[in-house]
């Protein structure tokens, strides 16, 4: 099993200082207490394969470097304390045998919590030790690049250490994709997975049922580059995420009593695709022929599926849905299943020795983007903007990342056009547009990234 390592003591990288620096700050924040570890959870750039984890299909993701720490020590009594290096976020604490998780504010610590709660479900029979915790975050918030998925398994890494928990790290991910859901967001598995299983100088390829990734080695002479496009989403106070999730069920649902299968346990298209036997494209066919271009409204729904509106919202939606809501059902399922099959592509050319790799992977992001944008609707106009600029300043492909609305996009740009890209993207989207909002951003809005590596924990 490939559990959790904990390292002796703060190692040599890059990191150095600023872990010694966070141990400073723990011992001046709680002087009665000896820091004992320290763990660290990366955050995520999505490459290609966006809103289908929890469609049960396979994604491509990289690791990036921005991350959460936690310094942390036990506590005598039941109590977590933890504080933020980052005075915006407020100190709380409360009783680790005995806490609610309130999804209505989508306060910071409330993903904290999760990562916790992760724990206490697995281990049912232990007593949970309280502890004192520092956290300290570089990933930027609600832009794609899954801070709160950092923060949930940070959360779950130091309960596990802080009470002798081994975990492999394989379980800690689907435990912490699991707990994310009690912040109220119905995700797939993604995020976690890439924050727990990556290895540096690779991207990734995470399937489903069961949870398995692959290392990708990305083309010789291709750097990625992230631009924020100063929009954010909080995707935990919004309904849209949702919404995402629960049209691709309920056409899941269409599609699969259409079959003659049994509805009510296949909701995610991968299974229906799995239970006939087809091919991604078979299935995209299927829909396409099966479902109409005008939205579907719950009536129409449960009158496909035999069932009353009540039935069909306790057996596939949330009791609080808006039984008005409009559901896009084939317009989703085009996106969805068009978008598993790129990420097939994608990984083939990655592995692929043709001298055209860089165009056909940047061309497989645009349309990824378009699709996004178009089926989807999950861009914004400032994400469309953002990365039309990016293809004009010299990116091979260019797109959102993340569950979108706002947030960054990803671009694929050859390396030896990096710093005039950089120049241009930082002259055309943050410069020189009327937004003082983006000349003041213009230096922290965009970075090169590489594959980096994925959770590890230090013994201080
Ligand atoms: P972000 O970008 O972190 O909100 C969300 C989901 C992913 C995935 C993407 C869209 C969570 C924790 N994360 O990511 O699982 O569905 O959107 O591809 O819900
Ligand atoms: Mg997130």
């Amino acid at each position: 099993m490939d559990s959790v390592s904990i390292a002796d003591g703060i190692p040599q990288n890059p990191n150095e200082e600023r872990f010694k620096q966070l141990v400073g700050k723990f011992r001046t924040k709680y002087p009665d207490t000896q820091p004992q570890f320290l763990c660290r959870a990366p955050g995520r750039v999505n490459l290609i394969g966006e809103h289908i984890d929890y469609c049960g299909y396979s994604v491509l993701p990289m690791a990036v470097d921005q991350d959460i720490i936690a310094v942390f020590a036990a506590n005598d009594g039941n109590e977590v304390q933890i504080s933020n290096t980052d005075p915006i976020f407020k100190e709380v604490s409360f009783d680790i045998g005995d806490f609610s998780i309130s999804y209505e504010k989508s306060d910071w610590f409330e993903y904290f919590k999760c990562g916790i709660q992760g724990i206490r479900d697995k281990y049912v029979d232990r007593k949970l030790k309280g502890m004192k915790v520092l956290i300290d975050g570089t990933i930027p918030r609600s832009a794609g690049l899954s801070s709160s998925s950092a923060l949930v398994v940070c959360a779950a890494l130091a309960t596990t250490i802080n009470n002798g928990i081994t975990i492999s790290k394989s379980d800690l991910a689907e435990l912490c994709a699991e707990c994310e859901k009690y912040i109220g967001t119905q995700g797939g598995g993604m995020d976690q997975a890439a924050s727990c299983l990556a290895h540096s100088g690779s991207a990734m390829l995470i399937s489903f049922n069961p949870l398995k990734t692959q290392d990708v080695t990305l083309p010789v002479g291709c750097a990625f580059v992230v631009t924020h496009s100063l929009t954010e989403v909080n995707k935990a106070a919004t309904d849209h995420f949702n919404i995402r999730v629960s049209e691709c069920r309920l056409a899941t649902q269409i599609l699969t009593h259409a079959k003659g299968l049994d509805w009510r346990t296949i909701r995610k298209p991968y299974e229906l695709q799995t239970a006939l036997g087809w091919t991604i494209t078979e299935l995209e066919k299927f829909a396409i022929d099966s479902l109409h271009e005008v939205p579907y409204t719950l009536d129409e729904v449960a009158g496909l599926l035999n069932v009353s509106v009540d039935e069909l919202i306790s057996i596939s939606l949330k009791a609080t849905i808006n039984r008005e809501q409009k559901f896009e059902l084939c317009k989703r399922m085009k996106h969805v299943l068009s978008e598993a099959n790129r990420v097939l592509l994608f990984k083939q050319v990655c592995d692929s020795n043709t001298h055209d790799r860089l165009e056909t992977l940047g061309e497989l992001m645009n349309q990824s983007h378009n699709s996004c944008s178009r089926l989807y609707e999950c861009s914004s106009r400032e994400l469309d903007e953002l990365t039309d600029i990016c293809r004009q300043s010299g990116a091979l492909g260019s797109r959102l990342t993340g569950a979108g609305w706002g947030g960054c996009a990803v671009s694929l740009v050859r390396q030896e056009d990096l710093h005039e890209f950089i120049r241009n993207v930082r002259d055309k989207f943050y410069l020189n547009s009327n937004d003082p909002k983006r000349a003041n951003k213009a230096d922290q809005s965009i970075f090169p990234t590489l594959p980096g590596c994925g959770i590890y924990a230090v013994r201080l």
